[in-house]
């Protein structure tokens, strides 16, 4: 008997990994292990019927199984993952097993925090040069790679946002052009220590050679360290704050680069509707990736200077009764919702709480810096973080059950010239499907004051 391809979740990577083997003739098995999962929805979105094994996961079936690709929310202790291991089938990502249909050239774009704007800007970057045929966007930006991976040619970019889980299991993955924008505590509760985090997001670079670059921050100790390691990759460094010898930097309100002593204006901050520092630094990331791309200068700017902010990321919902209403559920971790934060200019009421990653919310706190009026509080971490909150002095705190609550009580309370800021700090899971159901509740409950 022919073995078969087990493809583990059912979910956006797991249906489009399905379709893309089924396309290349492969027998696929596809597995769950909720129970419950809606198999007919499921199979509404297959380009042909496969099985689909939901609960555990028996010997009977492993003993079907030559491979598995397995979806990133998917954990590698999960005691099934474990025994497919004992049988001698190391699970791949969706990642790892599109790539070896790629046909052109990548760019692989990891880091806790600032993925998503820099990965969709340098794919529209891309766009803007080589025309929608020829530039692809995809990977934990919502669009699985598997998906796009066929209408690659030998010409074509794929600009692609990497995540740790799917970093994970990825064995031949060669971006010409890696990027790590920085390195900080998030999915702590999966890999544990931020030693193996940090070491997941420097896997990106791990089959590059003296051929290729990676993009890293110069601020940022780790990858500091990691750029002046001897690493085979040519490095592009980008900085918010030190400047670098050689690279891209932000100095007051203005974007450099500096190469071989010569230091050349690139633009001011005030040329992007994006806010915060934090954005500064994708944008210059996204300077560095392309331009090592081959990209013109004037291609680079004009994108740069027409790119509007990604949904979800200290986005400008609306202004009711003089308050100004910004959705940033993307900041799924203190260290997001901390520039979530900074990048306000007016006293805030905030919107935190959520899913219990098990990461320290004291830095973010910190982060206050005397603007936030009010702290609502809602989910599992609740809490914790309003003794944290305390223990640093600060005592404004609301706790609410649900969006619709938070959005009153932040009504309420913000006065004309305030903001009010969902930035949560924490994923959604557990009271949404995802950040960006949790952030399209807030701004359509925004738009209904
Ligand atoms: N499942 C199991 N067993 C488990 C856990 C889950 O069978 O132990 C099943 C679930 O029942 C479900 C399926 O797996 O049916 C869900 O798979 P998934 O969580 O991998 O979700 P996908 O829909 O495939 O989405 C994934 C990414 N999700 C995660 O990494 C959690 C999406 O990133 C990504 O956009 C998508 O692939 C396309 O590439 C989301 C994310 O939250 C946005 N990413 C994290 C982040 O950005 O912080 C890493």
């Amino acid at each position: 008997m022919d073995k078969k391809i087990l493809v583990a979740g059912c979910g956006r990577s797991g249906v489009q990994a399905t379709n893309l083997l089924l396309s290349q003739g492969a027998s696929v098995l596809l597995y769950d292990s909720n129970e419950n999962i809606e198999k007919e929805k499921v199979l509404a979105q297959l380009s042909s019927p496969v099985e689909i094994v939901t609960g555990e996961l028996t010997d009977a079936v492993i003993a079907q199984v030559s491979e598995c690709i397995i979806s990133p929310g998917i954990s590698l202790e999960m005691p099934f993952a474990v025994a497919l291991k004992e049988h001698g089938i190391d699970p791949l990502s969706e990642i790892e097993a599109s790539y070896r249909y790629e046909k052109g050239q990548v760019i692989g774009i990891t880091g806790t925090n600032g993925k998503t704007t820099t990965t969709t800007l340098t794919g529209e970057i891309m766009r803007a040069w080589k025309g929608d045929e020829l530039a692809f966007t995809a990977g934990n930006i919502g669009i699985p790679y598997s998906k796009e991976v066929l209408k690659t040619s030998e010409e074509s970019w794929s600009t692609l946002e990497i995540s740790s889980f799917q970093l994970e299991t990825a064995t031949t993955f060669h971006p010409h052009i890696s990027a790590i924008l920085n390195i900080t505590p998030d999915h702590l509760d999966r890999h544990h220590t931020m030693d193996c985090y940090a070491s997941i997001k420097m896997k990106i670079t791990m089959n590059q050679t003296e051929d290729d670059y990676v993009v890293l921050n110069y601020c940022d100790p780790r990858l500091r360290a990691f750029g002046l390691s001897g690493i085979r990759p040519h490095v592009l460094w980008f900085s918010d704050a030190d400047e670098p010898e050689e690279g891209y930097f932000l100095r007051d309100n203005t974007l450099y680069k500096k190469f071989g002593g010569k230091t050349e204006k690139l633009m001011t901050t005030d040329e992007t509707s994006l806010v915060g520092r934090c954005n500064y630094e994708n944008i210059l990331a996204a300077f560095a990736i392309t331009e090592a791309a081959g990209v013109p200068q004037d291609v680079i700017l004009n994108t740069v200077r027409n790119f509007k902010a990604v949904s979800h990321r200290i986005e400008y919902t609306a202004t009711v009764n003089g308050v100004r209403y910004y959705d940033d559920s993307k900041g799924t971790n203190p260290d997001a919702a901390i520039q979530g934060i900074r990048a306000m200019t007016t006293p805030t009421v905030l919107i935190g709480g959520g899913y219990d990653k098990h990461l320290s919310f004291d830095e973010w706190i910190e982060a206050f810096d005397g603007k936030v009026k009010e702290l609502i509080l809602m989910g599992v971490t609740k809490d914790q973080i309003a003794e944290c909150a305390r223990a640093h002095g600060f005592n404004a705190i609301v706790f609410v059950n649900s969006m619709e609550e938070a959005v009153a009580e932040a009504y309420k309370t913000a006065e004309p010239g305030d903001s009010v800021l969902l930035s949560p700090a924490c994923a959604s899971w557990g009271m949404f499907d995802n950040f960006e159901q949790r952030g399209d509740i807030f701004k359509e409950l925004v738009r209904k004051l």
